[in-house]
């Protein structure tokens, strides 16, 4: 039982002025004597804070009592952002506290910038993760996520005069209040050691060393809704016996601390280098400390709800528990789970093995080659060596049901199998580990579940034709329009004359018959007009560039990638730059003019894109002084994307660029988003693209392109030196090699669009074969915004 709450929340803006105050002064975290924005900030977030707490407890106390079937998610990344203004805005407090903080002498919109973004993630999986934890808390879902509190999340991009350079990003340096420790949470998680043989012929795993898994959990709160779900981060830390004081004592301090900093270690941060054997076994250690940690907490947690019903049964786990798996790499959750049935809770083979395929489901995010996880079966036997029996058992077993009921598959089975035993390197598939013990395996797209039926895992579909399913990915429209574009949004409530479409999408094809009307558009397009100038504001502040808002505002924003093609971007407009360099000055006039925007980091080691990260720079400095043309181009490279960055940017869009090799974007949320903010796209048949142009309609989105089906056919045309490049691409690299844009050797990079051979080169993403469509569907974009 919970005492209820003594005092009762505050509701009025000067009560809640007050509690702001006392978090102020009682709050150990700065001097109580200073109350400027960074203060302000903490006192207020703390203030929030309280409500979602209360809320919280009360949602753990009903689904405690309810038992519901829960959903886990299980995922390396989340890209939260900030938390204070979607903390208000869900708890719908938005008005009461922006009064309070008047009161206070200060501005909710300056206070909510104080804000630093949590990071946990790098792009576009990680985000859909935070959204999906959004959307679940609104839905009422008994639902939680599980990831790791990387002490360093996804790193700071500076650009220097030698491109993108990276920064650690110390988002816990002045402490955050959207997390709570809990000191009575704490698992074991084992690294290394051996297997022990029972007499009664049982397994379990021992020696080799143990950290400790402690948890912080964070606050979700859902939209208009006591809901409150929880993000569970894990943290890393050692043992107080593992601190050796004999040898402190003996003046070895590092030696003393070794454990502790090798438990340090394994959270420090996010996506570690894997270049070195050592990188690789960070990582691997990464992925099993979610899981290890996860899976124990979660059966606890079974355990705890079915104890309250008196006797309860294994079998009924996989209707209590579905856990998903964010791509492969919490994949040990699958023979973890097994381990802790099998080794802990004395069940056989078969009955864990029921359990845990009922209970685990698999989401597939890419069909690049290169992100396909594969771990080195010596690795795994190394730090994993009872993981590694099971997930041999796993594999003796698929063969074995392949050559007992599909003797069809056998010539198949070096490739679907789970342990690809080549001698030269013999590595665990993690993919084909996931759909092997997997009730049901995902895509994020139409186009995407397609393709992983039709080629990536066609094999297994006769196996199992009814475990692959799509689940075309989204977006919480609370954060992506409502909170980002207040402006746009009290418009569309004020003609829908409903606040309902927040929660139900569909509702906004209530505008079309407004389409037409005078009065709609004006709003809208001041609206839009609004965001631009802020938008604007923005990118003079951080790169000292004045951008017109009357200009069209084109931007794409994404992870630096070669199949993004950022770089048929960048080559489309400089071909617009020379062509205006060619015109009379009364030629420009009958121009559009344009503002491209270019945002992302490239990953640290990833040669080509920083190459490209560089070349939208220097293109920049060239374009934006150049006196001749620059009222009509800018080109800005908007540095440090990241979730805020997103929210000023997307509402200021008018035209935004999803244009990858067609078959290669899974499936891209953030043109969701742009879509919803009234932008139109330009964009490949790839991805979500596809649904959301039949959503929007084909007037409103510029599509040019090879198609996903025609690819294969035009990269062996390519190899066969078959392929004849357009005059304009030709000019458009020529140029670059002239040195047009300074003295960096942009050879190596133009040359990847070059010869006729292989993957990173030969033109692999068809950038020319695509650039004259691309061109011309520019073309068009120029006309429609005249
Ligand atoms: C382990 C390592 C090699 C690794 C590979 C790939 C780590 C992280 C990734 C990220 C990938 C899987 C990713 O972010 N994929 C994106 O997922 C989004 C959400 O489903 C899609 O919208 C997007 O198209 C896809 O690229």
């Amino acid at each position: 039982k919970i005492p209820a709450v003594a005092q009762p929340l505050a509701e009025e803006p000067a009560a809640i002025a007050s509690n702001i105050n006392y978090h102020a002064q009682f709050s150990p975290h700065f001097s109580p004597f200073k109350f400027e924005p960074e203060q302000a900030y903490y006192a207020t977030a703390d203030s929030v804070r309280d409500r979602l707490v209360h809320q919280w407890n009360e949602t753990y106390v009903h689904f405690h009592k309810v038992d519901p079937k829960q959903t886990y998610y299980l995922s390396m990344e989340y890209l939260q952002g900030r938390s204070l203004t979607n903390a208000i805005g869900n708890l719908g407090i938005q008005d009461a506290y922006g009064d309070a903080l008047k009161k206070l002498g200060h501005q909710l919109e300056e206070i909510t910038e104080q804000e630093k973004d949590a990071a946990l993630g790098n792009g576009g999986l990680g985000r859909l993760a935070s959204c999906f934890l959004d959307s679940m808390a609104t839905l009422n879902l008994p639902a939680w996520g599980y990831g790791l509190r990387y002490r360093y999340g996804l790193f700071k991009q500076r650009i220097t005069k030698e491109g993108q350079e990276e920064i650690a990003e110390d988002w816990l340096e002045k402490f955050s209040p959207w997390e709570v420790v809990r000191h009575d949470i704490v698992y074991p998680v084992r690294f290394f050691g051996q297997v022990e043989v029972n007499s009664d012929g049982s397994r379990k795993w021992v020696g080799g060393e143990v950290v400790q898994a402690l948890a912080y959990d964070v606050p979700i709160p859902g939209y208009k809704t006591k809901n409150t779900i929880s993000l569970r981060l894990w943290e890393a830390k050692a043992c107080a016996e593992d601190f050796n004081l004999f040898q402190f004592n003996d003046g070895q301090y590092e030696a003393a601390a070794q454990l502790h900093s090798q438990a340090q270690q394994i959270c420090a941060v996010l996506y570690p280098g894997d270049a070195t054997e050592n990188g690789k076994l960070l990582r691997l250690k990464q992925q099993f400390f979610l899981c290890s940690a996860s899976l124990q907490d979660i059966i606890f947690r079974f355990k705890e709800r079915r104890l309250g019903k008196g006797s309860w049964e294994w079998s009924e786990f996989p209707s209590k528990v579905a856990v998903q798996l964010n791509d492969t790499h919490p994949t040990l959750a699958i023979p973890e789970l097994m381990r802790l049935l099998m080794d802990n809770e004395g069940l056989g083979w078969d009955e864990a093995w029921d359990v845990t395929s009922r209970t685990i489901a698999y989401t597939n995010h890419t069909v690049l080659p290169e992100a396909l996880e594969k771990w080195s079966q010596a690795v795994m036997w190394k730090l994993l060596p009872r993981h590694m029996e099971i997930v041999g058992e796993i594999d003796k077993r698929f063969i074995t049901m392949i050559r007992e009921e599909h003797t069809d598959l056998e010539s198949k089975l070096p490739g679907i199998r789970i342990l690809d035993d080549n001698p030269q390197k013999p590595v665990v598939r993690m993919a084909n580990l996931c759909v092997v013990s997997a009730h049901t395996v995902n895509g994020v797209a139409q186009l995407h579940s397609d393709i992983l039926t039709s080629e990536l895992f066609a094999d297994y579909v006769s196996i199992w034709p009814t475990k692959f399913q799509n689940k075309t990915n989204g977006i919480t429209p609370r954060r992506w329009l409502q909170f980002c574009s207040p402006e746009l949004s009290s418009i569309i409530t004020k003609w829908l004359k409903s606040e309902q479409w927040t929660t139900n999408l569909d509702l906004l094809v209530g505008l079309r018959q407004f389409a037409d009307n005078p009065e709609l558009q004006a709003e809208w397009a001041s609206a839009k007009m609004a965001n631009k100038q802020r938008l604007a504001q923005y990118i003079e502040r951080v790169t000292g560039v004045n951008i017109d808002p009357n200009s069209l505002f084109d931007i794409q924003v994404k992870r630096i990638h070669e199949y993004k093609r950022q770089l048929l971007n960048i080559l489309g407009a400089i071909y617009r730059y020379k062509k205006l360099k060619e015109m009379s000055p009364e030629e420009r006039k009958n121009t559009t003019p344009r503002t491209i925007m270019i945002g992302g980091k490239a990953f640290a080691t990833y040669t080509n894109a920083k190459r490209i990260v560089k070349l939208v720079n220097d293109v920049g400095s060239v374009v934006n002084n150049d006196p001749e043309v620059n009222r009509y181009l800018k080109v800005i490279f908007v540095p440090n994307y990241n979730v805020s960055v997103a929210e000023i940017l997307i509402p200021g869009s008018e035209l935004s660029q999803h244009i990858s090799t067609a078959g290669m974007e899974a499936s891209g949320t953030s043109n969701m988003k742009f879509a919803l903010n009234g932008c139109l796209i330009i964009g490949t048949l790839d991805g979500a693209n596809v649904e959301i142009r039949e959503e929007i309609g084909e007037q409103n989105f510029f599509l040019f392109g090879a198609t996903a089906d025609q690819v294969p056919k035009l990269r062996k045309e390519r190899e066969n030196g078959l392929f004849k490049p357009d005059s304009r691409f030709e000019e458009a690299k020529k140029f670059i090699r002239s040195g047009a844009f300074g003295g960096y050797d942009y050879n190596p990079l133009l040359d990847s669009l070059e010869g006729n051979t292989g993957y990173g080169r030969g033109d692999y993403f068809l950038v020319g074969r695509d650039f004259p469509s691309y061109m011309d569907a520019q073309a068009e974009v120029d006309e429609a915004y005249k």
